[in-house]
């Protein structure tokens, strides 16, 4: 390299890859950033731990780099000359240390990608950027796959993946155990006799980031304990509790995925998306460590349990990634229900007497956390039936959990829950009457609401709201033939029980804020 070269390398708080090919060597010329600034804190009202645990991920990884004799410049949040924008930051260090090259890795937000394209074309020194070698996938293998096509199916790319990256597969291309998807073994609700797992939660002294934190007045939602903080902050911790998962969760990952419990946050769920999402390990690990646990323990392991876990990540995880580059920034637009409210207030709060949405948001707001079926069938399905806009329900999801990255969070939210993308992701949307809940959890059981009552007094809301969500959208949802069987029993149901039914719903709609 020209020894007149002075690089300057910016690191995003979700790209903290240190098996990245950057780190491979030192370079006497080559000087990395990482910087903690308000345009991101600012851009949703974050979670307190995901701020915080961003900020402490980030400064363990500055401090890793520079154990390993890289040049680092670490700008915190109170820095008196953090200039808050990545631009300004950047440009105010070139000028000062006279820097030749900028260089940076794909940012996986289109918001930053556009801002560092903008940035670097009207930059007077030359700028490179660099894939981040985290992903199976790239931006744009998805689009590809389905050029020309009409509808993106989830099921084909999975394949594609499969395939193309050997996984659970034999020699002739064909998936081990004669089928590509088990998932027709899992999704059981929990026994009676379940014994709640003790998840492996760590014990990270933060206070000081906190502090600061509050210091600036970053806007922040939900509770930390500063003192004890819950989630990995560097790649030790995030395999530890990658071992944790294929040892005490994996064996029963997929039969109890979709599974609900009052008092148990993360059930055999991994929670390692914070992990992967800010890159202190890669899907490849994840899912090569959940496999080799399979061949290790065959016997307690089944084949069903691993299929399903491994779809996950190298299925919907790059799905929703593909989908998201392919799709914006119309994406982030799209309203195809034309949905205008505003969601109730105690969603932020979890002040409701519904005890499943209770639940959800308390232990949100607790944990920054809650597992895939609590997003999509409690808090996601009331949601949609309440008629809320996605511009809301996305502004909340971005905010609330500890993994919420556009690219991941837009592509569940937007199209996966909400279906505001009328079908891009999902075939139907995910709404559900107090029947589905009922079947996944306990509950209702505890609820103030009867689940088994559609009208009058303590009716589940879930229940008339369901109808009266089939009934506004028949001209949109009426035709598609995976809820056919829905409309029949509407059609089939007299006018009187369905006005009763719509009363009931507008009711509580009128009412949302005190449900
Ligand atoms: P596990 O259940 O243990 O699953 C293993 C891994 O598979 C996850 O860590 C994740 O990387 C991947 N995965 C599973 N489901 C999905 C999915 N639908 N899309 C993408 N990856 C998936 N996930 C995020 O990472 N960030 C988000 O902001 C986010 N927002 C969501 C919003 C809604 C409305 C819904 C319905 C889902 C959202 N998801 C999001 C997907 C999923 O709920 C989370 O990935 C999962 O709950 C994280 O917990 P876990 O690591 O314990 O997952
Ligand atoms: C989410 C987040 C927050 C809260 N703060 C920072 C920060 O101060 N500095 C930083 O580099 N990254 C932060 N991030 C993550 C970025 O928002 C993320 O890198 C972009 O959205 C690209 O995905
Ligand atoms: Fe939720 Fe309705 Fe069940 Fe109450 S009765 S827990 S509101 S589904």
């Amino acid at each position: 390299m020209d020894a007149e070269n002075k690089i300057l390398r910016l690191i995003l708080g979700d790209q903290l890859n240190i098996n990245h090919s950057w780190f491979s060597s030192v370079g006497s010329n080559v000087t990395y950033v990482l910087m903690e600034i308000r345009s991101e804190t600012d851009y949703a009202k974050h979670h307190i731990q995901k701020v915080v645990g961003i900020f402490a991920a980030m400064q363990n990884f500055a401090k890793e780099l520079q154990h390993k004799n890289h040049e680092v410049i670490y700008i915190y949040l109170n820095d008196e000359k953090n200039l808050h924008r990545f631009d300004d930051n950047i440009l105010a260090l070139i000028e000062k240390n006279k820097f030749t090259q900028f260089e940076y890795l794909l940012p996986d937000e289109y918001r930053v990608d556009e801002h560092l394209k903008a940035f670097t074309q009207k930059l007077n020194i030359s700028s490179k950027v660099y894939d981040t070698e985290h992903f199976y996938s790239t931006r744009s293998e998805l689009g590809d796959l389905f050029v020309g096509k009409k509808t993106y199916l989830m099921e084909t790319f999975y394949r594609h993946m499969r395939k193309k990256h050997k996984v659970l597969i034999d020699d002739e291309s064909k998936p081990l155990h004669g089928k590509w998807n088990f998932d027709e073994d899992n999704r059981q609700k929990l026994p009676k006799s379940h014994k709640p797992i003790n998840p492996l939660v760590f014990s990270n002294d933060v206070a000081e980031i906190e502090n600061e934190i509050i210091k600036s007045n970053v806007n922040t939602i939900g509770k930390v304990n500063s003192k004890q903080f819950i989630w990995p902050i560097n790649r030790k911790q995030s395999l530890e509790l990658l071992n944790f998962f294929t040892t005490n969760c994996l064996s029963l990952f997929g039969t109890f995925q979709d599974a609900m419990a009052p008092n148990e946050w993360s059930i055999y769920h991994s929670r390692l998306s914070f992990s992967m999402n800010i890159k202190l390990i890669s899907p490849k690990e994840v899912v090569d460590s959940a496999i080799e646990a399979y061949h290790k323990n065959p016997d307690e392991i089944a084949f069903h349990q691993l299929e399903g876990f491994v779809r996950q990540i190298i299925g919907w995880r790059e799905y929703m990634r593909g989908i998201y580059w392919l799709k914006m920034p119309e994406y982030a637009t799209l309203n195809y229900f034309q949905l205008q409210e505003k969601l109730p207030g105690w969603f932020w709060t979890g002040e409701t007497k519904m005890n499943c949405l209770k639940d959800a948001i308390h232990q949100s707001l607790n944990y920054a956390y809650a597992h895939h079926i609590q997003r999509l069938m409690v808090t996601g399905n009331f949601a949609l039936l309440a008629g809320i806009h996605p511009d809301e329900v996305d502004a909340w999801y971005l905010g609330i959990y500890i993994d919420a990255f556009e690219w991941v969070e837009i592509t569940n939210t937007r199209g996966m829950s909400q279906f505001a993308d009328g079908g891009i992701v999902g075939t139907k949307p995910y709404v559900s009457s107090a029947a589905y809940i009922n079947k996944m959890s306990s509950y209702c059981s505890g609820c103030y609401y009867d689940k088994n009552k559609k009208v009058g007094e303590k009716a589940c809301p879930f229940n008339s709201m369901y109808w009266s969500f089939y009934n506004k959208h028949e001209a949109k949802l009426g035709n598609n033939p995976r809820i056919g069987m829905m409309y029949n029993v509407w059609r089939k149901m007299n006018v009187d029980a369905q006005n009763e039914l719509l009363e009931q719903a507008d009711y509580y709609l009128k009412h949302i804020n005190e449900l």
